[in-house]
Protein backbone atom coordinates (compact mmCIF):
# COMPACT_ATOMS: atom_id res chain seq x y z
CA UNK A 1 0.00 0.00 0.00
CA UNK A 2 1.26 3.17 -1.20
CA UNK A 3 0.77 6.02 1.16
CA UNK A 4 -0.04 9.06 -0.77
CA UNK A 5 -2.20 11.58 1.02
CA UNK A 6 -1.59 12.46 4.57
CA UNK A 7 -3.57 15.72 6.80
CA UNK A 8 -1.07 16.68 9.82
CA UNK A 9 -2.16 18.82 12.72
CA UNK A 10 1.05 21.39 13.29
CA UNK A 11 1.26 23.51 15.98
CA UNK A 12 4.59 25.85 16.63
CA UNK A 13 5.75 25.91 20.34
CA UNK A 14 4.32 29.17 22.75
CA UNK A 15 6.32 31.58 23.25
CA UNK A 16 8.34 32.57 26.98
CA UNK A 17 6.67 34.70 28.95
CA UNK A 18 8.77 38.17 29.82
CA UNK A 19 9.57 38.62 33.74
CA UNK A 20 8.44 40.54 36.54
CA UNK A 21 11.73 41.41 38.69
CA UNK A 22 13.70 44.70 40.36
CA UNK A 23 17.42 44.39 40.92
CA UNK A 24 18.13 43.20 44.08
CA UNK A 25 21.80 43.78 45.36
CA UNK A 26 23.25 44.48 49.14
CA UNK A 27 24.06 48.05 48.18
CA UNK A 28 22.02 49.10 45.79
CA UNK A 29 19.01 50.42 47.70
CA UNK A 30 16.29 50.45 45.15
CA UNK A 31 17.31 48.38 41.80
CA UNK A 32 15.46 49.12 38.55
CA UNK A 33 13.35 47.06 36.96
CA UNK A 34 15.58 43.59 35.54
CA UNK A 35 13.17 41.05 33.98
CA UNK A 36 14.33 39.47 31.08
CA UNK A 37 12.50 38.37 27.80
CA UNK A 38 10.76 35.11 26.69
CA UNK A 39 12.45 32.85 24.42
CA UNK A 40 10.70 32.35 21.11
CA UNK A 41 8.76 28.67 20.86
CA UNK A 42 10.19 26.03 18.60
CA UNK A 43 8.54 25.83 14.95
CA UNK A 44 7.53 22.57 13.11
CA UNK A 45 9.42 22.57 9.87
CA UNK A 46 9.35 19.77 7.55
CA UNK A 47 12.40 18.74 6.60
CA UNK A 48 13.01 16.59 2.90
CA UNK A 49 14.44 12.85 3.56
CA UNK A 50 15.92 10.95 1.02
CA UNK A 51 15.15 7.73 3.32
CA UNK A 52 11.71 8.06 3.06
CA UNK A 53 9.72 6.95 0.42
CA UNK A 54 6.00 7.21 1.70
CA UNK A 55 3.97 9.34 3.97
CA UNK A 56 3.22 5.92 6.17
CA UNK A 57 4.71 7.57 9.24
CA UNK A 58 1.79 9.58 9.34
CA UNK A 59 -0.64 6.88 9.54
CA UNK A 60 0.06 6.42 13.30
CA UNK A 61 0.87 10.28 14.00
CA UNK A 62 -0.68 13.15 12.53
CA UNK A 63 -0.39 15.34 15.84
CA UNK A 64 2.55 17.18 16.22
CA UNK A 65 3.79 20.24 18.50
CA UNK A 66 7.31 21.85 18.84
CA UNK A 67 8.52 22.30 22.39
CA UNK A 68 7.30 25.48 24.08
CA UNK A 69 9.90 27.90 25.20
CA UNK A 70 11.53 29.21 28.39
CA UNK A 71 10.35 32.37 30.37
CA UNK A 72 12.69 35.29 31.23
CA UNK A 73 13.93 35.43 34.67
CA UNK A 74 15.48 38.11 37.22
CA UNK A 75 18.87 39.51 36.10
CA UNK A 76 17.97 40.35 32.43
CA UNK A 77 18.30 36.34 31.87
CA UNK A 78 16.37 35.64 28.83
CA UNK A 79 14.33 32.32 27.77
CA UNK A 80 15.59 29.45 26.17
CA UNK A 81 14.14 29.33 22.61
CA UNK A 82 12.12 26.31 22.14
CA UNK A 83 13.52 23.27 19.79
CA UNK A 84 12.33 23.28 16.49
CA UNK A 85 10.59 19.82 15.92
CA UNK A 86 11.57 18.34 12.72
CA UNK A 87 9.16 16.51 10.55
CA UNK A 88 10.75 14.42 7.77
CA UNK A 89 8.66 14.02 4.36
CA UNK A 90 10.17 11.93 1.67
CA UNK A 91 10.97 13.58 -1.65
CA UNK A 92 8.15 14.46 -3.69
CA UNK A 93 5.88 15.94 -1.05
CA UNK A 94 3.38 18.61 -2.34
CA UNK A 95 2.85 20.64 0.94
CA UNK A 96 -0.44 22.47 1.65
CA UNK A 97 -0.37 25.05 4.80
CA UNK A 98 -3.62 25.92 6.15
CA UNK A 99 -3.61 29.20 4.52
CA UNK A 100 -3.74 27.75 1.25
CA UNK A 101 0.39 28.50 0.12
CA UNK A 102 1.78 25.20 -1.56
CA UNK A 103 5.35 24.03 -1.38
CA UNK A 104 6.98 21.39 -3.41
CA UNK A 105 9.73 19.39 -1.20
CA UNK A 106 11.48 18.08 -4.14
CA UNK A 107 15.32 18.39 -2.76
CA UNK A 108 16.90 16.74 -0.23
CA UNK A 109 17.32 18.48 3.11
CA UNK A 110 14.70 21.62 1.65
CA UNK A 111 12.84 22.75 4.59
CA UNK A 112 9.84 24.14 4.93
CA UNK A 113 8.18 26.18 7.75
CA UNK A 114 4.85 24.78 8.33
CA UNK A 115 4.19 26.37 12.17
CA UNK A 116 5.78 29.16 13.10
CA UNK A 117 6.47 29.23 16.97
CA UNK A 118 4.87 32.15 18.93
CA UNK A 119 6.78 35.30 20.19
CA UNK A 120 8.41 35.91 23.11
CA UNK A 121 7.00 37.95 25.59
CA UNK A 122 9.19 41.36 26.98
CA UNK A 123 10.33 41.52 30.00
CA UNK A 124 9.29 44.54 32.52
CA UNK A 125 12.58 46.18 31.72
CA UNK A 126 11.03 47.24 28.27
CA UNK A 127 8.23 49.03 30.04
CA UNK A 128 10.63 51.25 31.65
CA UNK A 129 10.03 55.08 30.78
CA UNK A 130 10.91 58.22 32.66
CA UNK A 131 7.52 58.63 33.93
CA UNK A 132 7.52 54.57 34.85
CA UNK A 133 10.41 53.76 36.38
CA UNK A 134 9.46 50.19 38.10
CA UNK A 135 7.06 48.93 35.79
CA UNK A 136 5.08 46.06 37.36
CA UNK A 137 4.55 44.18 34.60
CA UNK A 138 5.72 42.66 31.75
CA UNK A 139 4.40 41.06 28.10
CA UNK A 140 3.15 37.50 27.94
CA UNK A 141 4.48 35.01 24.85
CA UNK A 142 2.12 34.35 22.32
CA UNK A 143 0.90 30.58 21.10
CA UNK A 144 2.40 29.23 17.97
CA UNK A 145 0.70 28.80 14.77
CA UNK A 146 -1.48 26.02 14.80
CA UNK A 147 -3.44 24.28 12.12
CA UNK A 148 -4.27 21.64 9.70
CA UNK A 149 -1.56 20.91 6.89
CA UNK A 150 -2.28 18.58 4.01
CA UNK A 151 0.62 16.22 2.36
CA UNK A 152 0.66 14.47 -0.86
CA UNK A 153 3.32 12.66 -2.21
CA UNK A 154 3.57 12.99 -6.06
CA UNK A 155 5.89 10.23 -7.22
CA UNK A 156 9.12 11.73 -8.96
CA UNK A 157 9.43 9.87 -11.65
CA UNK A 158 10.66 10.72 -15.40
CA UNK A 159 8.37 8.30 -17.45
CA UNK A 160 4.88 7.41 -17.02
CA UNK A 161 3.55 4.00 -18.55
CA UNK A 162 0.15 4.72 -19.02
CA UNK A 163 -3.31 2.54 -20.39
CA UNK A 164 -5.56 0.49 -20.05
CA UNK A 165 -5.69 -2.56 -17.60
CA UNK A 166 -4.26 -5.69 -18.88
CA UNK A 167 -2.63 -3.35 -21.70
CA UNK A 168 0.93 -5.23 -20.75
CA UNK A 169 2.60 -1.74 -18.76
CA UNK A 170 3.80 -4.15 -15.68
CA UNK A 171 5.47 -6.64 -17.72
CA UNK A 172 6.90 -3.86 -20.02
CA UNK A 173 8.34 -2.21 -16.46
CA UNK A 174 10.01 -5.58 -15.67
CA UNK A 175 11.56 -6.50 -18.92
CA UNK A 176 12.77 -2.62 -18.93
CA UNK A 177 14.25 -2.39 -15.36
CA UNK A 178 14.82 -4.41 -12.46
CA UNK A 179 11.59 -4.15 -10.76
CA UNK A 180 9.46 -6.37 -10.14
CA UNK A 181 5.54 -5.63 -10.57
CA UNK A 182 3.04 -8.19 -10.43
CA UNK A 183 1.43 -9.00 -13.52
CA UNK A 184 -1.67 -10.96 -14.19
CA UNK A 185 -3.86 -12.04 -16.64
CA UNK A 186 -6.26 -9.89 -15.08
CA UNK A 187 -7.15 -6.02 -14.92
CA UNK A 188 -6.44 -4.12 -12.09
CA UNK A 189 -3.45 -6.81 -11.43
CA UNK A 190 -1.50 -3.29 -10.32
CA UNK A 191 -3.10 -1.48 -7.48
CA UNK A 192 -0.58 1.27 -6.97
CA UNK A 193 2.22 3.03 -8.80
CA UNK A 194 5.48 0.76 -9.29
CA UNK A 195 9.10 2.44 -9.99
CA UNK A 196 11.44 1.46 -11.93
CA UNK A 197 14.74 2.54 -13.25
CA UNK A 198 16.36 2.57 -16.40
CA UNK A 199 20.08 2.68 -15.98
CA UNK A 200 22.41 4.00 -18.97
CA UNK A 201 26.11 4.71 -18.67
CA UNK A 202 25.75 8.11 -17.72
CA UNK A 203 21.99 8.89 -16.42
CA UNK A 204 19.36 6.87 -14.92
CA UNK A 205 15.38 7.66 -15.57
CA UNK A 206 12.77 6.37 -12.88
CA UNK A 207 9.82 5.08 -14.83
CA UNK A 208 6.53 4.28 -13.64
CA UNK A 209 4.01 2.02 -13.67
CA UNK A 210 0.72 3.53 -13.07
CA UNK A 211 -2.22 1.24 -12.61
CA UNK A 212 -4.60 1.07 -15.52
CA UNK A 213 -7.15 3.54 -16.30
CA UNK A 214 -10.68 3.50 -17.21
CA UNK A 215 -13.18 5.14 -18.97
CA UNK A 216 -14.30 8.04 -16.25
CA UNK A 217 -10.74 7.87 -14.43
CA UNK A 218 -10.47 11.34 -14.09
CA UNK A 219 -14.18 11.49 -12.44
CA UNK A 220 -13.11 8.87 -9.81
CA UNK A 221 -13.71 5.60 -11.36
CA UNK A 222 -11.59 2.77 -11.68
CA UNK A 223 -8.32 2.92 -9.39
CA UNK A 224 -6.26 4.86 -11.92
CA UNK A 225 -7.50 8.46 -11.15
CA UNK A 226 -6.04 8.24 -7.62
CA UNK A 227 -2.79 8.00 -9.55
CA UNK A 228 -2.72 10.26 -12.01
CA UNK A 229 -1.49 13.07 -9.44
CA UNK A 230 2.04 10.84 -10.17
CA UNK A 231 2.12 11.19 -13.47
CA UNK A 232 1.85 15.01 -13.42
CA UNK A 233 5.81 14.66 -12.66
CA UNK A 234 6.64 12.80 -15.53
CA UNK A 235 8.08 14.65 -18.61
CA UNK A 236 7.38 11.95 -21.02
CA UNK A 237 4.12 9.65 -21.07
CA UNK A 238 4.42 6.18 -22.86
CA UNK A 239 1.14 5.00 -23.73
CA UNK A 240 0.92 1.53 -23.79
CA UNK A 241 -1.73 -0.23 -26.27
CA UNK A 242 -2.71 -3.47 -27.11
CA UNK A 243 -2.10 -4.29 -30.51
CA UNK A 244 -4.62 -7.20 -30.72
CA UNK A 245 -7.19 -7.12 -27.42
CA UNK A 246 -7.91 -10.21 -25.64
CA UNK A 247 -11.10 -9.02 -24.71
CA UNK A 248 -12.17 -8.21 -28.52
CA UNK A 249 -12.30 -4.36 -27.57
CA UNK A 250 -11.34 -2.24 -30.54
CA UNK A 251 -7.56 -0.52 -30.38
CA UNK A 252 -8.85 2.87 -31.63
CA UNK A 253 -11.30 3.28 -28.99
CA UNK A 254 -9.09 2.09 -26.45
CA UNK A 255 -6.53 4.70 -27.25
CA UNK A 256 -8.73 7.62 -27.83
CA UNK A 257 -10.50 6.92 -24.16
CA UNK A 258 -7.08 7.53 -22.29
CA UNK A 259 -6.10 10.20 -24.10
CA UNK A 260 -9.50 11.65 -23.21
CA UNK A 261 -9.56 10.80 -19.72
CA UNK A 262 -5.69 12.69 -19.37
CA UNK A 263 -7.09 15.57 -20.83
CA UNK A 264 -9.76 15.75 -18.64
CA UNK A 265 -7.88 15.52 -15.58
CA UNK A 266 -5.24 17.66 -16.30
CA UNK A 267 -5.01 19.81 -19.45
CA UNK A 268 -0.98 19.52 -18.88
CA UNK A 269 -1.10 15.62 -19.33
CA UNK A 270 -2.35 15.65 -21.96
CA UNK A 271 0.63 18.04 -24.06
CA UNK A 272 3.43 15.77 -22.23
CA UNK A 273 5.04 14.30 -25.16
CA UNK A 274 3.96 10.59 -25.50
CA UNK A 275 5.32 7.70 -26.86
CA UNK A 276 3.05 5.03 -28.35
CA UNK A 277 3.76 1.17 -27.64
CA UNK A 278 1.90 -1.52 -29.23
CA UNK A 279 2.36 -4.24 -26.82
CA UNK A 280 2.07 -8.09 -27.36
CA UNK A 281 3.75 -8.11 -30.73
CA UNK A 282 4.41 -11.79 -30.20
CA UNK A 283 0.87 -12.58 -30.30
CA UNK A 284 0.39 -11.74 -33.62
CA UNK A 285 2.41 -12.25 -37.26
CA UNK A 286 5.02 -10.06 -37.54
CA UNK A 287 4.22 -8.46 -40.82
CA UNK A 288 0.50 -7.45 -39.43
CA UNK A 289 2.41 -6.18 -36.20
CA UNK A 290 4.83 -3.43 -38.67
CA UNK A 291 1.22 -2.82 -40.64
CA UNK A 292 -0.45 -1.77 -37.41
CA UNK A 293 2.45 0.49 -36.71
CA UNK A 294 2.49 2.35 -39.70
CA UNK A 295 -1.54 2.64 -39.46
CA UNK A 296 -1.01 4.00 -36.07
CA UNK A 297 1.59 6.21 -36.94
CA UNK A 298 -0.37 8.29 -39.28
CA UNK A 299 -2.98 8.60 -36.54
CA UNK A 300 -1.35 10.11 -34.18
CA UNK A 301 0.97 12.25 -36.25
CA UNK A 302 4.75 12.70 -36.61
CA UNK A 303 5.08 13.85 -33.29
CA UNK A 304 4.49 10.71 -31.33
CA UNK A 305 6.94 8.13 -31.61
CA UNK A 306 5.35 4.73 -32.62
CA UNK A 307 7.06 1.28 -31.21
CA UNK A 308 6.18 -2.25 -31.95
CA UNK A 309 6.82 -4.66 -28.07
CA UNK A 310 6.66 -7.43 -27.11
CA UNK A 311 7.80 -8.26 -22.76
CA UNK A 312 7.38 -12.29 -24.13
CA UNK A 313 10.28 -11.94 -26.61
CA UNK A 314 11.48 -8.83 -25.97
CA UNK A 315 10.98 -7.19 -29.11
CA UNK A 316 11.25 -3.90 -29.38
CA UNK A 317 12.52 -3.42 -25.73
CA UNK A 318 15.79 -1.87 -25.81
CA UNK A 319 14.47 0.84 -28.87
CA UNK A 320 12.27 1.67 -26.01
CA UNK A 321 14.64 1.90 -23.63
CA UNK A 322 17.03 3.52 -25.99
CA UNK A 323 14.49 6.19 -27.58
CA UNK A 324 13.25 7.01 -23.66
CA UNK A 325 16.94 7.94 -22.49
CA UNK A 326 17.60 9.45 -26.05
CA UNK A 327 13.72 11.64 -25.77
CA UNK A 328 14.04 12.99 -21.99
CA UNK A 329 16.24 15.70 -21.01
CA UNK A 330 18.63 15.19 -18.64
CA UNK A 331 17.92 18.39 -16.33
CA UNK A 332 14.93 17.86 -14.10
CA UNK A 333 12.96 21.06 -14.30
CA UNK A 334 12.36 21.53 -10.38
CA UNK A 335 8.73 22.73 -10.02
CA UNK A 336 8.58 26.71 -9.74
CA UNK A 337 8.05 26.92 -5.79
CA UNK A 338 10.69 24.30 -5.15
CA UNK A 339 13.41 26.12 -7.41
CA UNK A 340 12.58 29.34 -5.59
CA UNK A 341 13.21 27.94 -2.21
CA UNK A 342 15.99 25.78 -3.14
CA UNK A 343 17.77 29.24 -4.32
CA UNK A 344 16.41 31.05 -1.30
CA UNK A 345 17.02 28.57 1.47
CA UNK A 346 15.59 28.76 4.51
CA UNK A 347 14.30 32.62 4.05
CA UNK A 348 11.65 32.09 1.43
CA UNK A 349 10.31 29.37 3.73
CA UNK A 350 10.24 31.09 6.98
CA UNK A 351 8.55 34.32 5.64
CA UNK A 352 5.95 32.29 3.91
CA UNK A 353 4.09 31.74 7.30
CA UNK A 354 0.42 30.30 8.34
CA UNK A 355 -0.83 33.83 9.04
CA UNK A 356 -1.51 36.34 6.17
CA UNK A 357 0.41 39.45 6.49
CA UNK A 358 -0.13 41.46 10.13
CA UNK A 359 -3.53 43.26 9.60
CA UNK A 360 -3.71 46.28 11.23
CA UNK A 361 -7.36 46.60 11.14
CA UNK A 362 -9.93 46.14 13.85
CA UNK A 363 -13.87 46.40 14.19
CA UNK A 364 -16.16 47.61 16.82
CA UNK A 365 -19.62 46.09 16.82
CA UNK A 366 -22.05 46.64 19.45
CA UNK A 367 -24.17 43.19 20.85
CA UNK A 368 -27.59 42.72 21.76
CA UNK A 369 -26.80 43.13 25.43
CA UNK A 370 -25.22 46.45 25.02
CA UNK A 371 -21.14 45.24 25.34
CA UNK A 372 -18.97 46.45 22.78
CA UNK A 373 -16.71 44.10 21.16
CA UNK A 374 -13.44 44.91 19.13
CA UNK A 375 -12.23 42.29 16.72
CA UNK A 376 -9.00 42.38 14.89
CA UNK A 377 -5.71 40.15 15.14
CA UNK A 378 -3.63 42.64 16.22
CA UNK A 379 -5.69 44.27 19.25
CA UNK A 380 -6.43 40.49 19.95
CA UNK A 381 -2.70 39.93 19.61
CA UNK A 382 -2.42 42.37 22.26
CA UNK A 383 -4.53 41.30 24.63
CA UNK A 384 -2.83 37.67 24.90
CA UNK A 385 0.15 39.83 25.86
CA UNK A 386 -0.73 41.09 28.79
CA UNK A 387 -2.61 40.67 32.09
CA UNK A 388 -5.27 43.06 32.63
CA UNK A 389 -5.79 42.26 36.17
CA UNK A 390 -2.57 43.66 36.69
CA UNK A 391 -3.28 47.75 36.76
CA UNK A 392 0.11 49.12 35.02
CA UNK A 393 -0.81 46.47 32.22
CA UNK A 394 -4.08 47.48 32.19
CA UNK A 395 -3.10 51.18 31.81
CA UNK A 396 -0.46 49.98 29.08
CA UNK A 397 -3.10 48.07 27.05
CA UNK A 398 -5.37 51.39 27.27
CA UNK A 399 -2.54 53.49 25.71
CA UNK A 400 -1.55 51.12 23.58
CA UNK A 401 -5.73 50.76 22.54
CA UNK A 402 -5.79 54.60 22.29
CA UNK A 403 -2.38 54.56 19.47
CA UNK A 404 -3.87 51.93 17.76
CA UNK A 405 -7.45 54.51 17.43
CA UNK A 406 -9.84 51.81 19.44
CA UNK A 407 -10.59 53.99 21.65
CA UNK A 408 -11.66 56.78 19.21
CA UNK A 409 -13.58 54.04 17.21
CA UNK A 410 -15.46 52.83 20.47
CA UNK A 411 -16.39 56.75 21.03
CA UNK A 412 -17.56 57.08 17.47
CA UNK A 413 -19.66 54.21 17.96
CA UNK A 414 -21.61 55.28 21.32
CA UNK A 415 -19.39 54.21 24.17
CA UNK A 416 -19.54 55.79 27.68
CA UNK A 417 -17.30 55.27 30.39
CA UNK A 418 -18.74 52.35 32.10
CA UNK A 419 -20.20 50.32 29.45
CA UNK A 420 -18.63 46.55 29.27
CA UNK A 421 -16.18 46.68 26.04
CA UNK A 422 -14.89 43.06 25.12
CA UNK A 423 -11.42 42.53 23.26
CA UNK A 424 -10.28 39.33 22.19
CA UNK A 425 -12.72 37.83 24.50
CA UNK A 426 -11.34 39.63 26.97
CA UNK A 427 -13.46 42.60 29.19
CA UNK A 428 -11.73 45.20 29.64
CA UNK A 429 -12.59 48.10 31.83
CA UNK A 430 -11.57 51.35 29.73
CA UNK A 431 -11.59 54.85 31.05
CA UNK A 432 -10.83 56.92 28.16
CA UNK A 433 -10.05 60.71 29.43
CA UNK A 434 -8.75 59.74 32.59
N1 LIG B 1 1.81 -12.81 -25.06
C1 LIG B 1 2.07 -11.72 -24.35
N2 LIG B 1 1.41 -11.50 -23.23
C2 LIG B 1 1.69 -10.38 -22.54
C3 LIG B 1 2.68 -9.46 -22.98
N3 LIG B 1 2.73 -8.45 -22.09
C4 LIG B 1 1.84 -8.74 -21.13
N4 LIG B 1 1.21 -9.90 -21.39
C5 LIG B 1 0.17 -10.53 -20.59
O1 LIG B 1 -0.93 -9.64 -20.47
C6 LIG B 1 -1.49 -9.73 -19.16
C7 LIG B 1 -1.49 -8.34 -18.53
O2 LIG B 1 -0.16 -7.90 -18.35
P1 LIG B 1 0.26 -6.83 -17.27
O3 LIG B 1 1.65 -6.47 -17.55
O4 LIG B 1 -0.09 -7.29 -15.90
O5 LIG B 1 -0.69 -5.65 -17.69
P2 LIG B 1 -0.93 -4.26 -16.98
O6 LIG B 1 -1.10 -3.25 -18.06
O7 LIG B 1 0.13 -3.99 -15.98
O8 LIG B 1 -2.33 -4.51 -16.28
P3 LIG B 1 -2.94 -3.82 -14.97
O9 LIG B 1 -1.91 -3.83 -13.94
O10 LIG B 1 -4.08 -4.68 -14.63
O11 LIG B 1 -3.35 -2.47 -15.39
C8 LIG B 1 -0.64 -10.72 -18.40
O12 LIG B 1 -1.30 -11.95 -18.43
C9 LIG B 1 0.65 -10.77 -19.17
O13 LIG B 1 1.31 -12.02 -19.07
C10 LIG B 1 3.38 -9.75 -24.18
O14 LIG B 1 4.23 -9.01 -24.66
N5 LIG B 1 3.02 -10.88 -24.84
MG1 LIG C 1 0.04 -3.79 -14.07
Amino acid sequence: MLYDKARIHVQGGAGGSGCMSFRREAHVPRGGPDGGDGGRGGAIVLLCDDSLRDLQSFKRKAHYKAPRAGHGQGALRHGASGDDLIVRVPPGTQVTLADGTEYDLVTPGQRVVAARGGLGGRGNKHFASPTRQAPRFSERGLPGDEGWIDLRLKLLADVGLIGLPNAGKSSLLARMTRAAPKIGSYPFTTLEPVLGTLDASDRQLIVADIPGLIEGASEGHGLGHEFLAHVERTRLLVHVLELAPLDGSDPVDNHRVIEAELASYDQRLARLPRVLVLSKADLMPAEDAEAARELWAEHVGEDVPVLVTSSATGHGVDDLSELLLRSVPVEKPAPAAAEAAAADGVALAEHRTFKPAADRGFTVERADDGTFRVTGPRVERLMLRFDVENEEAAAHVEHRLDRMGVLRALEENGFAPGDDVEIGGVLVDLDPGE
